[in-house]
Order: structure tokens, then C-alpha cells, then sequence
């Protein structure tokens, strides 16, 4: 049973008892009325009492066409990819993430999505590959034969990047092109969405749009710039619908860690209720243009459902420096930010990207999107999230 695919009857029914007695309904999409029998026979075998499926007159109101659509997403378990598989799941789709594997399970921004695969209803499915290994990205691509590919998956941090340029190098820009060649080789009509980053406007001055020069300062932005001229490269080469939405800071309550907002709103929880003292930044005067993973998202769908595939960049077009957020986070919890955050050189970067502020005029013209999430709500969703969190943990 499992995901229903694209084009499947949708069967509605009533089982009746020879008594008269209707003991179960629903409908469901399936390949084959068969397994809709075999359905029913599942529902029959929870309700109570031993029931026969032959002593029932099952009765078919209604055949109708539906289309479920299948999703890929690779990054599914990282911050943006939760917030997609949300969406994708809302509109009806079968969503299936790529998953690797770790000593312990890091699936805790899913685990409100997932259901036992048993489950017929289930419509979020997990499968073990890794953008390092072709191999993995070729069979998941002929067990599941998506109708979107979403490109999520990536060593994200740019800090780290300098510490594992190589690694960076091989997941984050040849992972995209294993992947892009394993949909090209399956044949399977696609389409394929690509998170490109404005880190590879890098010192190009903002406002940055389209028709910005890119300029990269990390092994990271350097990665996501050669994944970028892939995509663009499978598209023209190969008229694939693949498109790339070149996204600005993406923040959320789930943001790791370790990105610099993450990291302030935690710590001001934390010194808030006295589980912390001092809070150690890097260059406070770097300026970024951060956005809500909710609005981001929304933005990725618009761009994968037009009917030509193109490049986007997709960001709120108002910049902040690090300095700022600390400021805004700390007052949240009435705290004056000066008297705990200290600057080590240690988080200081080899090179560093002054200042991203985003134009998506041509996402505003094109798609009709727009940002709805403003720079002091999303302070407040992420400090008043983390403040909840670390209370829990303070009262367990
Ligand atoms: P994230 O939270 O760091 O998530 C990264 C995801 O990639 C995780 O699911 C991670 O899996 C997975 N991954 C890493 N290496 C992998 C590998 N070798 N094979 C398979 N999966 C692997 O990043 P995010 O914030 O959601 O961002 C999503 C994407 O957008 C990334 O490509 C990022 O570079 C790009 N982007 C992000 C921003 C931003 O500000 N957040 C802006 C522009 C573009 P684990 O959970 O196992 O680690
Ligand atoms: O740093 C400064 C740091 O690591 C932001 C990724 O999602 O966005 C992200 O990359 C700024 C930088 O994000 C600390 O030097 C100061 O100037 O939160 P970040 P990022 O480097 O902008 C782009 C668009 C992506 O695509 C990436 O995947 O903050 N900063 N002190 C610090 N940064 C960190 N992490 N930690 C500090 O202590």
C-alpha cells in the first residue's frame, strides 16, 4: 500500500454487515481496487469481534481521479527541509526524505510529521542515502520516482567550511552534482529545485539581485556557486526543469545551533534563567538579511510550480547587523545585551561577507511572493521558543 501514486482512483466505500449494520467508511487513494479490498479488510480487522471480510457486502460509492504528487528532499531532517515537508504534506503530497546515517537518531525537527511506515496513511517516508554516495541517490531515485526534487542537503556552515574545505567541497557542491546526474540518468521527468545561497554574492556590495556579480569568500559560498552552475548547466544542457532559489539568512525557532541568531537567542534564554554567564561572538559588525524558513519555503514551492524553470533570489531586503540581533534578543528578556556578550577572534573568519542584503524584486514581479515575517517577530519566535525550551529543561 503506502504513498498513493500520481493518477490513482480514489475509492470511497461503506462495508455493510448482512445485518444491516454499516461498520466502517472512508476512501483512499490506491493503484488497484484490490488493494482497496485489502483495505477494507485492515478496517474490518479493527473493529471489535471477529468479522469476516466475505460476510460483508462492501459497497463502492464513488471512483474518482486524484493526483498525489511525490516530493524528494534531500536535507529533510536540517531546518528549511522540516518547514518543507510541512508544506508539502499540507498540499497532499507523498514526501520522501533522504536520510543519513548517524550513531544517533537526528530526526527531531520530523518526528511531529512521522508515522509508522505500517500506517496506510502514512505519507512521510525516510530512506537511508547520502549526497556522497551516487549509488544510494540512484536507487532511492527509482524506488520512489519523484515528480519534485528538492535539493536541500549541504554542509551549511560557513565557519566550518574553512575547517572542512574538502568535505564542503565534495557534499555541498559535487552532492548536487550526483544528484543532478542521477535524475538525468533515470529519466524520470522531474522537476528539481536547488538552495543556492546569497553567501556567493560574497563581497558584492548589497543590494544583491540576479544580475549581481558573485564574488565567494568560502569554501562554502565556492561549493554552492559550482552546485548553482550545475543546475543551471543540467537545465540548458539537458532541459531540465531545474530551478535555483539563491535564498538569504533562513531563521526559525529550528535554526541550528550554531548560526549566529540561534546562537544569541539560546544563550539569552539561558542567561535569563541563570544557566549561562557570558555569551562569546565573532564579528558583531557583519550585516545580514535574515528571514522566516516559513515565508523562505513558500517562496521554494512558488518557484518549483512555474511552468519555466529560472533562478530566484528570495530574501526580506533588510539587513541587520549581528550587533543588532543581540540587542533585540537580549531586550526580549529585558537583559542589556553589553553587559554579556564578549567578542573572541576565535569565531572570526579567514575571510569574512561584510554585508548581504537581498533585492527579490524579480520574486515579488515573477512569483507575487513577499516576506510577512519582519525582522522583531522573528527575534521574538526564536527567543521566546528558546526561552520555553531551556525552562523545561531548568524545571526537569
Ligand atoms: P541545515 O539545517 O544545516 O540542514 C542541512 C541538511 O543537509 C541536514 O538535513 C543534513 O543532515 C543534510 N546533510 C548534510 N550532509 C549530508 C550528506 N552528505 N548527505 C545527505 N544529507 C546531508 O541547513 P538549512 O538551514 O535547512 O538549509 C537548507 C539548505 O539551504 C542548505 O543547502 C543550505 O546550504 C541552503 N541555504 C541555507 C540558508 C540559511 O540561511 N539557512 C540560506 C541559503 C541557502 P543531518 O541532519 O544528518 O546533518
Ligand atoms: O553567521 C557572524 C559571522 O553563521 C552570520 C548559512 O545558513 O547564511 C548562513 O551563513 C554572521 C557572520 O551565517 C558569530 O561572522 C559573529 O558574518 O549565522 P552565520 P552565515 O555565515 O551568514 C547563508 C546565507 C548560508 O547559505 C549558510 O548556509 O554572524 N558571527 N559571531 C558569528 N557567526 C557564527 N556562526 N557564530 C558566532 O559566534
Amino acid at each position: 500500500m503506502g504513498v498513493p501514486r500520481e493518477n490513482t482512483a480514489l475509492y470511497v466505500f461503506a462495508v455493510w454487515l448482512p445485518c444491516g449494520v454499516r461498520v466502517a467508511e472512508g476512501g483512499h487513494g490506491f493503484n488497484e481496487r484490490d488493494t482497496v479490498l485489502l483495505f477494507v479488510r485492515v478496517c474490518l480487522l479493527r473493529i471489535p469481534g471477529e468479522v469476516h471480510v466475505e460476510n460483508c457486502i462492501i459497497i463502492l460509492h464513488d471512483v474518482k481521479e486524484v493526483s498525489v504528487k511525490r516530493a524528494l528532499v534531500t536535507g529533510i531532517t536540517g531546518q528549511v527541509g522540516s518547514y518543507l515537508a510541512e508544506s508539502l504534506l499540507a498540499d497532499g503530497y507523498g514526501v520522501h526524505g533522504i536520510v543519513r546515517r548517524g550513531s544517533t537518531i537526528n530526526t527531531s525537527r520530523i518526528d511531529h510529521l512521522y508515522r509508522d511506515p505500517h500506517d496506510v496513511e502514512a505519507r512521510l517516508r525516510l530512506h537511508f542515502a547520502d549526497l556522497s554516495d551516487a549509488s544510494s541517490l540512484g536507487r532511492v531515485l527509482q524506488e520512489v520516482r519523484p515528480h519534485e526534487v528538492y535539493n536541500l542537503a549541504a554542509q551549511s556552515h560557513v565557519r566550518v567550511s574553512f575547517d572542512v574545505p574538502e568535505y564542503t567541497a565534495e557534499v555541498t557542491g559535487l552532492g548536487t552534482l550526483r544528484l543532478l546526474e542521477a535524475v538525468r540518468a533515470s529519466g524520470i521527468p522531474c522537476r528539481f529545485y536547488q538552495a543556492s545561497s546569497t553567501e556567493m554574492f560574497g563581497s558584492s556590495p548589497p543590494p544583491q539581485s540576479e544580475e549581481t556579480p558573485f564574488r565567494p569568500r568560502s569554501p562554502y559560498a565556492i561549493a554552492k556557486l559550482a552546485a548553482h552552475y550545475f543546475t543551471i548547466n543540467y537545465r540548458e544542457a539537458y532541459e531540465m526543469h531545474a530551478s535555483c532559489g539563491i535564498l538569504g539568512n533562513t531563521e526559525s525557532p529550528r535554526r541550528g545551533e550554531t548560526f549566529v541568531t540561534r546562537k544569541i537567542t539560546r544563550a539569552a534564554a539561558r542567561i535569563k534563567l541563570g544557566r549561562q554567564e557570558k555569551l562569546h561572538l565573532g564579528n558583531l559588525d557583519a550585516e545580514r538579511d535574515w528571514g522566516h524558513a516559513r515565508d523562505y519555503v513558500r517562496a521554494i514551492r512558488l518557484i518549483v510550480s512555474q511552468e519555466t524553470p529560472d533562478d530566484y533570489v528570495v530574501a526580506t531586503g533588510v539587513s541587520h547587523t549581528v550587533r543588532e540581533f543581540c540587542e533585540a534578543a537580549f531586550s526580549y528578556h529585558d537583559l542589556d545585551w553589553r553587559r554579556y556578550v564578549e567578542v573572541d577572534p576565535r569565531y572570526f573568519r579567514p575571510t569574512e561577507v561584510d554585508a548581504l542584503r537581498g533585492d527579490a524584486s524579480k520574486a515579488r514581479r515573477v512569483l507575487g511572493w513577499a516576506p510577512t515575517v519582519t525582522f522583531s517577530q522573528l527575534v521574538e519566535e526564536m527567543a521566546r521558543a528558546d526561552y520555553e525550551a531551556e525552562k523545561r529543561l531548568a524545571d526537569s
